[in-house]
């Protein structure tokens, strides 16, 4: 039977993923969002590749884009796990699913955490295919990770601070790799559906410029449990009322697919310019 505690079930699903892996520990992590999945060809040949369906507390995704899986890589000295099959609020999951990815990705030793998303800009001099670098978030969501069974004494506290959730020092990383990337704060709402117009005014006047439905729980989840975490948005779409057009699921994958692999190339380039 697999553990109820949201703790303990990423310890057990750690420990198979070393022994289905054969590595022990895995010190990069990657979670890959929707559209992403093309990056994955440029950090090399895997050294193992699993379905995360073989741990325990993870089920098949629903959402077009999102296959489950987990490949490991060898990028300059780091061990590096590439996670494959992201679930959502809006799915039905709760809040502990949602960050169970991350968990297992820290209980395997990860103390670097790669968040990447889709996501709407709310910039109108951004185009769909611009890579951007979350510099903060708004959680939106009504939902933490951390509510519901407090953590064991081996996590820090509930109480976690959030100052420079996103890490400014990995953030100086890929600048270095990729000096013009721009970066933005990034709303993370429940969705699915996607905001009106003036759902979008309101969020730019609360400070953001990139819109989605992931990564603020991961990125809270990664924190909590002491890792650094690193935020790259790929905006696929400009939010509702900054673009003429309305947004189609569709679009979002091709805008992903034709900008997937210059992200994977910078994903290696940051990787291997990691100390
Ligand atoms: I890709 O415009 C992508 N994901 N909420 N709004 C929200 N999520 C998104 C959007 C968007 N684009």
């Amino acid at each position: 039977m697999p553990a109820t505690d949201p703790y303990a079930l990423a310890h057990d699903a750690a420990a198979q993923l070393a022994s289905l892996t054969g590595r022990d520990r895995h010190d990069v992590a990657i979670i890959l969002g929707s559209g992403w999945a093309a990056a994955v060809p440029e950090l090399g040949d895997p050294v193992a590749q699993i379905s995360t369906t073989e741990l325990d507390g993870f089920s098949a995704p629903t959402v077009a884009g999102h296959a489950g899986t987990m490949s490991s890589f060898d990028i300059a000295g780091h061990s590096v796990l590439a996670i494959m099959g992201r679930v959502h609020m809006y799915e039905g999951r709760s809040e502990h699913d949602v960050v169970h990815p991350v968990r297992t990705a820290i209980a395997a030793g990860a103390t670097t955490v790669i968040l990447t998303n889709a996501a709407g800009g709310l910039d109108p001099t951004w185009s769909p295919g611009q890579a951007v670098l979350i510099s903060d978030h708004l959680n939106l969501t009504n939902a933490s990770p951390l509510s519901g069974i407090a953590p064991p004494a081996s996590a820090g506290p509930r109480f976690v601070d959030l100052t420079d959730l996103y890490a400014a020092r990995l953030r100086e990383v890929v600048r270095s790799v990729e000096p013009s990337l721009p970066e933005g704060i990034y709303a993370g709402l429940r969705g699915p559906h996607y905001e009106t117009p003036a759902e979008i005014m309101m969020l730019r006047q609360m400070g953001a410029s990139l819109v989605g439905m992931s990564t603020v729980l991961e990125a809270i989840a990664a924190r909590h449990l002491g890792a650094e975490i690193l935020g790259l948005s790929l905006v696929t779409n400009l939010a509702a009322g900054v673009a003429p057009a309305p947004l189609n699921h569709e679009e979002v994958l091709e805008a992903g697919a034709a900008a997937a692999p210059r992200l994977g190339r910078l994903l290696h380039a940051t990787i291997t310019a990691l100390p």
